[in-house]
């Protein structure tokens, strides 16, 4: 049997989620992300505040000079999330597999559960009235044979929409004379190659075939084959939280009670985890911190962040976790991200959405750098990437260790 696909994506995610919890926000044009005399941008806003022009990732000063009598507003990323949270597992209670693509939407693969066209069209409806009744939120949703055909047909009808795209040909027929860029790969930069060759809507796609893939190689190929309406691509099951983490942990050759020393060694973690996220191009949207107490006694806390990867974030957390914690003598650190989320994912990155936090951080690892060198006499120069491999970052914290008191100590 044929694939059924549905896809789900919250309309003005955040903002809605503001106006549900805020009626005298309701019907309002609300714009989530900076302040208008904060650098910054946009994360999304209301449907009301889109009718001046105001989009998502618009620089907020644009947003204002648009929209002057918007209503601005942060983001509330941990409420975001915990309503997240409530969505997804509402929706995979429908789904075969489910691959969540973002906080907001997920692709769901019905095709077992509602074993026929008719029955996904149902499960589609009831995911729907769900939503609404349960959350107080509303969604667009698509059903379709492919996951391209599922995401369009969500869009077709936002907000509050339902649309079916049952066969190749609908959707062939569907969207043979938009434009080049609906076709999922095809972003600004595809678009223009395809443009300055007289290629602008999908039926040139269609019709031009050879010349796209010459443009274009392997991509070309894909994007040829999505204009005939094929997609034979899975849903991938995905649920961020339960992907693993990446965390780096240490034992002390001798117990420590220096909570100086010990935060010294946190950042010095902190970073590594900052590499090896970077590596594999994920970031956390949860900080973790590890302590094995000299009794061996284990205890880990943890706290939700908006998702980063960067060192500062991640050691201004674990410091702040730590400061929570009992201050005996301790054996072995740990530091972690988890809730690991893709570079695909759309969520703008904290310190896109406030740069003047991203200042801050980039102020931040040479500022603790410094701290280091005046504490330890050590000195990073140049060979700053090699000190994280596994055990040279042992052999320099436990030189740390040793050498501390050395040289003046600031701090508690
Ligand atoms: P989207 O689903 O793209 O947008 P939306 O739900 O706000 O609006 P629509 O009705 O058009 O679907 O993204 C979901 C949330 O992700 C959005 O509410 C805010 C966040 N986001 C960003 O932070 N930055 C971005 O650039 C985008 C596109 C979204
Ligand atoms: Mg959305």
């Amino acid at each position: 049997m044929q694939q059924i696909i549905i896809h789900v994506d919250m309309d003005a995610f955040y903002a809605s989620v503001e106006m549900r919890d805020d009626p005298s926000l309701r019907g309002k044009p609300l714009i989530i992300g900076s302040m208008p005399q904060e650098r910054g941008v946009v994360a999304t806003c209301s449907y009301e505040a889109r009718r001046f022009g105001v989009h998502s990732a618009m620089n907020i000063k644009e947003a204002y000079r648009l929209c002057p009598n918007g209503i601005f507003m942060h983001p509330n990323f941990e409420k975001y999330r915990a309503v997240s949270d409530q969505l997804h597992s509402i929706w995979n209670t429908y789904a075969g597999a489910s691959e969540t693509i973002a906080l907001d939407e997920a692709y769901l693969d019905v095709t077992e559960k509602a074993g026929s066209w008719e029955g996904a069209c149902g499960i589609a409806r009831t995911i729907k009235r769900r939503t609404l009744e349960e959350l107080g939120l509303t969604c667009s949703v698509g059903v379709a044979y492919s996951k391209t055909a599922a995401k369009i047909a969500s869009e077709e009808k936002k907000p509050d929409g339902y649309f079916e795209i049952p066969t190749p040909e609908a959707f062939v027929n569907l969207i043979l004379d938009r434009d080049v860029r609906v076709l999922y790969t095809v972003g600004a930069k595809t678009a223009e190659r395809l443009n300055s060759a007289g290629i602008r809507t999908v039926r040139d796609v269609r019709d031009r075939p050879e010349e796209v893939i010459r443009l274009l190689g392997k991509q070309g190929e894909w994007i040829t084959r999505m204009a005939r309406g094929e997609d034979g691509r899975k849903v991938t099951p995905y649920r961020p939280e339960e992907a693993k983490s990446i965390s780096r942990e240490l034992t002390f050759q001798a117990d420590v009670d220096d909570f100086v020393f010990l935060k010294d060694v946190l950042f010095l973690l902190s970073m590594s985890v900052e590499r090896r996220a970077s590596r594999v191009g994920l970031y956390g949207e949860g900080v973790s911190l590890k302590l094995t107490y000299a009794d061996m006694k284990t205890i880990t806390r943890s706290k939700l962040i908006p998702s980063s990867r960067s060192a500062a974030r991640i050691d201004r957390e674990a410091v702040s976790l730590l400061e929570q914690v009992p201050r005996r003598p301790v054996r072995l650190v740990g530091v972690g991200i988890y809730h690991l989320t893709g570079e695909y994912a759309r969520q703008l990155r904290f310190e896109d959405l406030l740069p003047q936090a991203k200042d801050r951080q980039e102020a931040y690892v040479p500022e603790r750098l410094r701290d280091l060198h005046n504490r330890y006499g050590l000195d990073f120069a140049g060979n700053l990437d090699k000190i994280f491999h596994g055990e040279t970052l042992y052999r320099t914290v436990e030189y740390m260790r040793k050498h501390r008191g050395r040289t003046a100590s600031g701090g508690r």
